[in-house]
């Protein structure tokens, strides 16, 4: 593959890791969002876009070698503005992506999407475990994307590798962290196998650091190369200290969407 990868969403946490990340393991960055890039690197090329723009977006696709698709509203919101970042916002960069015979599209997937699948009592849930059950609208949007991807790569022939990403942060902010964090060096190292895989043709991943406490299998991301470096046990000690050992009757330690199931986040209440 040659030419730089398009990053969309690449202001944005996942994004600002990878903007550092990827040029360091020799991927050239076009970095693509809705808000001016602060402080473009060497050699970065930097666009202003809305990822809804099918236009601006096929230009912007022209010519990458891939293309990782993070942009959207990463949270719940109401189903106007979640579903038009996030599932006319996919279908944009995939339908780019045909048009401009980009062969590969990692898609920005979520936990959400499956948030309400009770916690295994033990053993690990592997993608086949965690069907479609969101938690939210934001979840159901992942789940949209992910069928978009499916759909693009059986009609198309693209290369669609969707990452089920946990809580990618710096460190673990929450106990139930301590089992979804993804940190930013294994997010980079996730990114990069999902770019570098062989022929993946469509495949869904769990996007986790390999966590002592992690309830998603790795296999699969694996499979695709992937090998997470760091594990969120090494924050246990103070998080336990500071907030108690995670109970599994409650409700947000009971789901794997954590708080995202609570009704604190029905989407009547972020309604005008
Ligand atoms: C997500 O999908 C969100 O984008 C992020 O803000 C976190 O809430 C994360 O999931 C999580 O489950 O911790």
């Amino acid at each position: 593959m040659s030419g730089p990868v398009l990053v969309t969403g690449a202001a944005g946490r996942v994004g600002t890791v990878l903007r550092e990340g990827l040029p360091e393991r020799g991927w050239p960055v076009r970095s693509l969002d809705v808000v001016e890039l602060p402080e473009p690197r060497p050699g970065e090329e930097t666009l202003v876009a809305d990822v809804t723009d099918l236009g601006a977006l096929t230009a912007a696709t022209a010519g990458a070698a891939a293309v990782v698709h993070l942009a959207g509203v990463s949270g719940e919101s109401t189903w106007a503005a979640v579903s038009s970042a996030n599932i006319q916002g996919t279908w944009t960069v995939l339908e780019a992506a045909r048009r401009t015979g980009v062969g590969r599209v990692v898609l920005a997937s979520s936990n959400h999407a499956t948030g309400f699948t009770r916690r295994p009592a033990s053993g690990p849930l592997g993608e086949h475990d965690g069907p479609a059950r969101p938690d939210t609208f934001y979840g159901v949007t992942k789940v949209a994307g992910e069928a978009l991807g499916s759909l693009y790569a059986d009609r198309y022939g693209l290369d669609v590798v969707c990452l089920r990403i946990g809580t990618q942060a710096p460190e673990p902010p929450t106990t139930r962290a301590l089992a979804t964090w993804l940190s930013p060096r294994d997010t980079v190292a996730l990114v990069d196998a999902a770019l570098r895989a062989p022929s993946p043709g469509f495949r869904v991943v769990w996007g986790t650091s390999a966590n002592t406490r992690g309830w998603w299998d790795l296999a699969a991301a694996r499979e695709l190369g992937y090998q997470p470096q760091d594990d969120a046990e090494q924050f246990a000690a103070a998080l336990v200290a500071a907030h108690g050992e995670p109970d599994p009757a409650d409700p947000v330690h009971a789901r794997v969407g954590g708080e995202f199931t609570l009704p604190a986040y029905d989407a009547e209440e972020e309604a005008p």
